[in-house]
């Protein structure tokens, strides 16, 4: 018998990708990098809040100057085709994007809000599109990193504001543009695998999220969901975010997520976030996911114009000649 989450089973080793607004700043706020930002010291590795992807919140950009970022979000390098080669040489076997990051901004020119990369920069460029074809035609499994609750675009949602955060609320407005999104999205690139949510979990409304799962599920039933959706939501797999948890893991589905960039998702320029995985360190964590039998999300963040720094891409590359010398993994 076959179940949607075959693949998913066999898929080993994936490429996570931070792509969006934050990717124009990159950890850089008016000439100052985040010098004065408070780093939580009880977690040596990268938590929520902290990297370039967050700028608008942990400095504080008001709204109408962060906007004025999209112009300079060219993507005029990027090349959806290389990034799958490259995922594929490394013996990936899916990719996830960010669809729509914590910032709000949408990837791929919807109708529902005038936020999207149509009113950026890379205007007539739809990067879902083009990444879902690129991993379509090379057998990759292809999901999108989905934040349902948190877009400091608006006073819709939950949480610019720190405040609010933990605490409870309604926003049926903004759960009814997500469902919308989400109906979108799925009905335009029906073929996608995997979406990968996030959160303030405790925000979520019960209701609502079962409305965004089953939008999805309406058109695309066999999609697989994480488990980021709402605290007492399981999904089909856990993400153990910084380290692995063993006595859970064996009973599971896992995945571990990490950034090659240890101390930012999406790309950054600032000296303070600026700290890479050797091929070594991702073999290593590659090797202990599939040694327990989870799956290991690698993520990259490509500059505003779409081209993958080379800190990203030479160990990538070089962990990717190891796993091609050892016939695969
Ligand atoms: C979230 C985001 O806030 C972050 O920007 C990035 O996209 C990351 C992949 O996901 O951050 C989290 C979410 C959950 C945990 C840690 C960071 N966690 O469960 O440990």
């Amino acid at each position: 018998p076959t179940s949607k989450m075959d693949w998913w089973d066999e898929a080993k080793f994936g490429m996570f990708i931070h792509f969006g607004v934050y990717s124009v700043p990159a950890g850089e706020f008016a000439g100052t990098d985040l010098d004065g930002v408070v780093y939580p010291t009880d977690s040596p590795k990268l938590s929520g809040g902290v990297g370039a992807e967050w700028i608008m919140y942990t400095a504080k950009i008001p709204r109408e100057t962060y906007k004025l970022y999209a112009k300079d979000f060219t993507c005029h390098n990027f090349n959806a085709n290389q990034i799958a080669d490259l995922a594929k040489s490394c013996g990936m076997n899916y990719l996830v994007i960010t669809l729509k990051h914590h910032d709000g901004f949408v990837m791929y020119p919807t109708k529902l809000t005038d936020w999207n990369i149509s009113n950026s920069g890379a205007k007539g460029l739809d990067v879902i599109k083009e990444m879902q074809e690129a991993c379509l035609n090379r057998g990759l499994k292809f999901g999108v990193y989905f934040s349902q609750n948190i877009d400091w675009m608006t006073n819709e949602s939950y949480g610019y504001v720190p405040e609010i955060k933990g605490r409870y609320k309604e926003h049926k407005q903004y759960d009814d543009y997500t469902e919308n999104l989400i109906r979108e999205f799925v009905t335009r690139y029906p073929s996608v695998d995997l979406i990968w949510w996030d959160g303030y979990l405790e925000n979520t409304n019960t209701n609502s999220a079962n409305r965004f799962l089953q939008a999805a599920e309406s058109i695309r039933p066999d999609i697989i969901f994480n488990d980021r959706l709402y605290s007492k939501h399981e999904g089909d797999y856990i993400t153990p975010e910084m380290s692995l948890n063993l006595s859970i893991q064996k009973f599971k589905r896992f995945e571990l997520c990490t950034s090659i960039n240890e101390k930012s998702w999406g790309y950054s320029k600032s000296k303070n976030q600026n700290s890479y995985m050797t091929k070594e360190e991702i073999i290593i964590d590659l090797l202990r996911c599939i040694q327990y039998g989870g799956n290991f999300l690698l993520n990259i963040g490509p500059k505003n114009d779409g081209s993958i720094p080379v800190q990203q891409s030479e160990p990538l590359e070089k962990a990717g000649y190891i796993i091609q010398k050892i016939g695969g993994i």
